[in-house]
């Protein structure tokens, strides 16, 4: 299959990319390095040194044989985007392309409309750029378990049943995202279902939870193949954050209570989501959405999985409760769905302490990379 794999050299996308090269796919990456840009503006990095991506698929070409074709551009740019999809007429187009961090979407106005302007307006044009172009390719599109919000009732796949003074629909689930960011997918879910409406263009939402982890065999090949890790307030997630700040001794920083409860998996998983929906295409004119997360942890449960861990490996580190920057629910009920993936064939790796000590191992090798004025959060809802 040939496959685009947009956003390929960020933090899901990489291992992605050399997952679907490694099972024979004929991949080519978008991206246009905004992602190592904005650590720049945020004084940041990632805790593994990562090579360019020129130096990543040749070391990949030069290990594999694979080649990997990269166009840097980016996809708010219409005719880049028409450019590359009639050179590469591709029967998938998976879609990680989007500043994804809630908090970078929260800093102020200006960053609010930059990130709902980047990923709405990215997604219109591949949504244009299919129809066009490539009518019969299957877009990919990361969504996130953050669209639902935390709502009292049990999460279903993306539609519900819904009986209302005597008749019955399914409807799409109730959407009440916490961020603007967040509110950014929620947007481009209903720019997609409208358009495979109106078009008949094939679609699978893939609403994403917490990606933890960061190695999978392909990344691990090579230090050249390395994949990024983020930890800062910014961009680090709560699992990924809360092992790096038990290495250099910091307090594993939940946020008020602890009781925030949201999906999780593993990055070894991500990339065989991307596979089993790009082999089981949707059909011309769906929007399918699966729930992609393979097990369900509140925050102060990652933490204590976290504090054992490190404490068995010597490790100083106290749980401590800041005040929660973000306006959220820090106790509440949360059951979602998610036997559509698993329906496909995924066999999730799950969280067991020996994967927390695994991805423990790696941080430790480079620890003095963390820029420690980084880790506290800084940037509030308010
Ligand atoms: P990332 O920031 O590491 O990677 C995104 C990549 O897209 C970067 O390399 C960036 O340079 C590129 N990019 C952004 N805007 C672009 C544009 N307009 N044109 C071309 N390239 C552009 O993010 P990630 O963690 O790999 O997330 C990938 C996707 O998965 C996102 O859509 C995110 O919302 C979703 N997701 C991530 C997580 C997670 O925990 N990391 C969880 C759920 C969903
Ligand atoms: N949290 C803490 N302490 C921290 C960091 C986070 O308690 O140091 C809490 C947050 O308050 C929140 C929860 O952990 O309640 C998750 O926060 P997060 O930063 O790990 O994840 P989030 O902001 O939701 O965003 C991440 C990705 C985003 C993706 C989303 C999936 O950055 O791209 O869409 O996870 S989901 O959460 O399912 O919506």
């Amino acid at each position: 299959m040939k496959i685009i794999v947009a956003g390929g050299d960020g933090f899901c996308g990489w291992p992605t990319a050399l997952y679907l090269s490694k099972q024979g796919h004929d991949v080519a990456i978008i991206d246009n390095m905004i992602r190592r840009k904005w650590d720049n503006e945020l004084h940041s990095n990632s805790i593994t040194p990562i090579a360019t991506l020129e130096e990543r698929v040749a070391k990949w070409k030069e290990l594999t044989g694979n080649e990997i074709r990269t166009y840097d551009g980016d996809l708010t740019h219409y005719d880049f985007l028409r450019e590359v999809l009639k050179k590469e007429q591709p029967d998938a187009f998976a879609h990680f392309a989007e500043q994804r961090s809630a908090p970078y979407s929260m800093i102020d106005r200006e960053h609010a409309v930059f990130t709902q302007n980047n990923n709405v307006t990215g997604t219109l044009n591949v949504l244009y750029g299919i129809k066009e172009i490539v009518p019969d390719c299957h877009l990919i599109k990361l969504g996130t378990m953050g669209e639902y919000g935390t709502p009292n009732i049990e999460i279903e796949e993306g539609y519900i049943e819904i009986e209302h003074k005597g008749r019955k629909d399914v409807l799409p689930f109730p959407k009440q995202p916490g961020s603007f960011y967040h509110l950014s997918k929620v947007h481009d879910s209903h720019n997609i279902t409208f358009a495979c409406k109106i078009w008949g263009i094939r679609a699978t939402d893939l609403n994403q939870g917490v990606v933890y982890g960061l190695d999978t065999d392909e990344t691990q090949m090579d230090p050249v193949l390395s994949n990024r890790l983020d930890y800062d307030g910014v961009f680090g997630t709560a699992l990924n954050r809360f092992i790096i700040q038990s290495t250099i001794g910091h307090d594993i920083t939940v946020y008020g209570k602890g009781g925030q409860t949201r999906g999780f998996l593993n990055i070894r998983d991500t990339v065989r989501c991307i596979e089993i929906a790009a082999n089981n295409p949707a059909d011309r004119g769906e929007f399918r959405v699966f729930n992609q997360f393979t097990e369900e942890f509140s925050v102060l449960d990652l933490a204590k999985k976290v504090e054992k861990v490190a404490q068995e490996e010597g490790l100083e580190t106290t749980i401590a409760h800041l005040e929660n920057p973000r306006v959220e629910l820090e106790e509440h009920f949360f059951h979602a769905e998610n036997t559509k993936l698993r329906d496909l064939g995924l066999e999730p790796n799950l969280l067991t302490d020996d994967v927390i000590r695994g991805i423990l191992k790696t941080v430790v090798n480079h620890k003095e990379r963390i820029i420690k004025e980084n880790v506290l959060p800084q940037v509030s809802w308010k």
